[in-house]
Parts: C-alpha cells; structure tokens; sequence
C-alpha cells in the first residue's frame, strides 16, 4: 500500500514492518502482541517503552534469515494493536491478558508478546494453559522470580514465576540472582533450576534443559537471562548470563524437539539513543518465529 503514497513514508509500527491488509490475521501463523505492562518495576523503569522500541527496531530486521535460508516472514506474521490498561486494575489487566492468550491459542496462533514487566508471563502462559493443558515454561532469566509476593504483591515482577507455577510447571535457566527463601522454595515447587554458575560445567546442559521440558513448552525469555555486555537494557542487569549463541541453540533444540505453543520477550528497559539491546530483542523474536515454523531436523 505504501508504493502507492504519493511521499516516503516511515516504517509502519508492525513487526518487520510488514504490511497488514484485509485477513492478514487470518493469514497469519504468528502474532505478534505488544503488552506495554509496567506496573511493579523495582529498580529502573522503563519496560512499557519496550513493545514500542522493539516494533520499531524490527522494521532493520532483514526478512531473509541466513541460518534458515529463508524468508520467515513468509509464514504470515500478523501484528495486533498494543494492549492498554490505563484505568484498570492489576487483576483487571491481567484477566483481559488470560483472556486474549486463550483466545490466540485457541485460534491456533503461535503468539510472541512483547513486554513490559515480566509479570505479564502468569496471565499469559494461564490462558495458554486452559487451550493447551499441560503446558511447560521454559523460563531464560537471571531471576528465579520465586518469592510468594515481593513488598506485599502477589503480582509482582519478582513473583511472576511463582504465579506461572500455578498453571504450570517450569524449566528455569540461566538463574543468578535469588534469595535465601526462594532457594529453600525450590525443592517443593514443581520447577527446575539451572543456575548460571553451573550449567555449563555439563557440555550436555542443553539437552538436559529440553529433556527437562513436556511436550507443548510455553517460551518466556526475560532479557536480563542474557549478558549483560551484550544486553545492558534491563532495570535489573546481572553479570553472567547467556551468550546470543547460547540462547540460540538453546530455541534450535526446543523447537526441534517440541512444540512450542507461544512465548514472550520481556524485560526490555530501551536506552535512549542506544539501539543495539533493541535490536537484538527484534531478532530474537523473528528467530522464536523462525524456528517454530522450520525446526532443525
Ligand atoms: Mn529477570
């Protein structure tokens, strides 16, 4: 539609900057949702400009992916408007989130959210659940996200897995940063832990993370699981983490393995005027949708 403007126009605010006619939804295998949530942050806010950063940093992303050898945009990739909740309550806003993943998932979209706080993951990966019942997360962070409730919220950011808990069980990778409660947690809840300091002391830790997962897997990375020399855009950065290299074989055998359902890239705090942390978050969604859609054989 834009060839027919009569001026150059900027980037449309969807994902690579497709175009979106009448039934693109329909056509779509994948959607993109922006959930620009930000309620709870503890140190440095920031994370509801980040649906709107990575839209726009997607529109550098080359459709044709060189690992793929493909155009994965060629699957349908439909972007749906952002989520507001300007005068609605935590529960308000959450419930319309169950809502909207149970109704993609049941559409039959594999759907990425875009965050916002991770708080957003419990809601979502609930309504996936009601479509798609025993569902596993698989959780990249540098948090255990594990206390019951964090300065008297149950919905914080820093009990957003302790909430996941509740529909599903989880795989937890990349932890360094918990305290002594959660870790005394852990044993009784239905998660596993691979911390930071460790897991790659086993050349196998990869496989031995997917082997930890069911069969339908719910991807939620929060960006701060990264390094922070590569990933510096997060309120609450960790040194340590996953390489870029490492969190992409990690997707690769997921996918080739199992069936990923949908998944969320959250966390992402954008720095003014740096746009590197913004861009890797665009690419990293493009590639959860590339390895859906062509898994490794
Ligand atoms: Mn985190």
């Amino acid at each position: 539609m834009t060839s027919a403007l009569p001026y150059h126009a900027q980037p449309p605010s969807t994902f690579c900057g497709l175009e979106q006619g009448e039934g693109s939804f329909d056509r779509a295998k994948a959607v993109v949702l922006p959930v620009p949530f930000e309620r709870t942050t503890s140190y440095m806010p920031g994370t509801k400009n980040g649906p709107r950063e990575i839209l726009s940093a997607s529109s550098q992303v080359e459709w044709y992916d060189e690992e793929l050898g493909l155009e994965i945009a060629d699957v349908g990739i439909h972007t749906l408007p952002g989520m507001e909740s300007p005068f609605a309550s935590t529960d308000e806003a959450f419930a319309e989130m169950r809502r909207t993943a149970a109704w993609l998932a049941g559409a039959g979209k594999y759907f990425v959210a875009l965050g916002g706080e991770h708080a957003l993951t419990a809601p979502l990966v609930a309504g996936v659940a009601e479509v798609h019942p025993g569902v596993t997360v698989l959780q990249v962070d540098a948090h255990a996200d594990l206390r019951d409730s964090y300065m008297g919220d149950r919905n914080s950011h820093a009990s957003a897995m302790r909430r996941v808990l509740e529909s599903a069980p989880a795989v937890q990778v990349g932890i360094r940063n918990l305290s002594a409660p959660e870790a005394e947690a852990i044993p009784g809840l239905n998660t596993r832990v691979f911390y930071d300091w460790n897991m790659r002391q086993d050349p196998r830790w990869i496989e031995r993370v997917v082997e930890a997962l069911g069969e339908k897997v719910y991807v939620t990375i929060d960006v701060d699981g990264l390094d922070p020399a590569i990933m510096p855009a997060t309120g609450t950065p960790e040194p340590g983490g996953l390489s870029w290299r490492e969190l992409l074989q990690l997707l690769r055998l997921v996918t080739a393995r199992k069936t990923v359902v949908a998944a969320d890239v959250v966390e992402l705090c954008p720095i003014p005027g740096f746009v590197a942390p913004n861009f890797l978050a665009a690419r990293l969604v493009y590639k959860l949708i590339g390895y859906r859609f062509f898994p490794a054989r």
